[in-house]
């Protein structure tokens, strides 16, 4: 038997070791948004609800990160702890994963690079808030963010609350069309805009079962069609925010981006962390609603997936 190399970079958690062992199905979570998409204490308390929220539903999370030179699938409670307090922990996304790897550093995983490491563990489902996409002027820039090209590779299926609109969502699904990667919405027909639930753009398939959903992927990926799937579900209405306010807010930040010449990996966290700090709290609590919303629609997809595996 051959051993393979990329294993030997993973450390799974006991808790997942379990999961494993006993058949039953996980859901990748990614740091990113621990360690960059929300303050301190928040960022911990909301990673252990929406695992919560994952095991209430029958399946076990693994939430990845790099920790100590290593790939790790599934953070104990004192790890997450470790993780939300520390501002020195690297964006990673494919292109880092060798040099933070390396370099012993901590490292939150960008959607792209969870799934990466996602796909290593054998984890079918990942569950995040929004996908990275194709940025308002990249006909000028080329700023598409890896996610996409990661979608187009990786199997897994990625759960979100659609893009943020910051990104040119309308370009973004153009892409991934070219592409043939599948979005699913499930709950409304259009993809959703991760503040507010309509991007005023169509999904291609609505399908609102999560057996329905599982049959969709699994038989894509059973006729060889590797790459993953986008199912976008919409924050639900009580946590939504009004579309004009975060319109406003979303340009008056993408002003500041380009006044101050912020370029590369660093576009999307000064934009998050702009809009962030001028909606105060309550684009947390709206992130922080339709975080745990995706983790019941994922977690549900899970189930529905490794049964249809049987
Ligand atoms: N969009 C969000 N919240 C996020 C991100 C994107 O609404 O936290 C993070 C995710 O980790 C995503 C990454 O994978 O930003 C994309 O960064 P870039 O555009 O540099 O590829
Ligand atoms: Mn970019």
């Amino acid at each position: 038997m051959s051993i393979d190399p990329a294993s030997s970079w993973l450390t799974r958690s006991a808790a997942v070791v379990s999961a494993q062992a006993a058949g039953r199905p996980l859901v990748a979570l990614e740091s990113t948004i621990i360690a960059h998409g929300m303050p301190y204490p928040e960022n911990v308390h909301t990673a252990r609800e929406v695992e919560a929220v994952i095991r209430a539903a029958g399946a076990e999370p693994a939430t990845i990160a790099v920790m100590g030179g290593r790939i790790r699938i599934g953070l104990s409670g004192d790890e997450l702890e470790l993780l939300g307090r520390s501002d020195n922990a690297q964006k990673v996304s494919r292109r880092d994963l060798p040099a933070v790897l390396a370099s012993g550093e901590p490292g939150a995983t960008t959607v792209a690079a969870t799934m990466i490491c996602a796909a290593l563990a054998g984890i079918e489902v990942f569950v995040t808030g929004g996908i990275g996409g194709v940025h308002r002027g990249a006909q000028e820039t080329f700023d598409i963010s890896a996610d996409l090209q990661e979608l187009v590779k990786t199997s897994v299926a990625v759960v979100c609350a659609g893009a943020k609109s910051i990104l040119d969502i309308g370009l973004t699904l153009e892409y991934l069309e070219t592409h043939g990667v599948p979005v699913l919405s499930c709950g409304q027909d259009n993809f959703a805009a991760f503040y507010t639930r309509d991007s005023g753009f169509r999904a291609d398939y609505r399908l609102d079962e999560p057996e329905a959903q599982a049959r969709f992927i699994r038989t894509k990926w059973d006729l060889g069609l590797s790459g993953g799937v986008v199912l976008s579900t919409p924050v639900p209405e009580a946590g939504a925010m009004p579309r004009e306010e975060i319109d406003a807010i979303t340009q008056q930040a993408l002003d500041e981006a380009k006044a101050q010449g912020i370029a590369g990996k660093a576009v999307t966290p000064f934009l998050l962390a702009r809009i962030k700090a001028m909606t105060g709290g309550r684009s947390l609590a709206t992130n922080i609603a339709l975080v745990k919303h995706n983790a019941e629609v994922g977690a549900k997809l899970a189930l529905a997936l490794a049964a249809s595996r049987r």
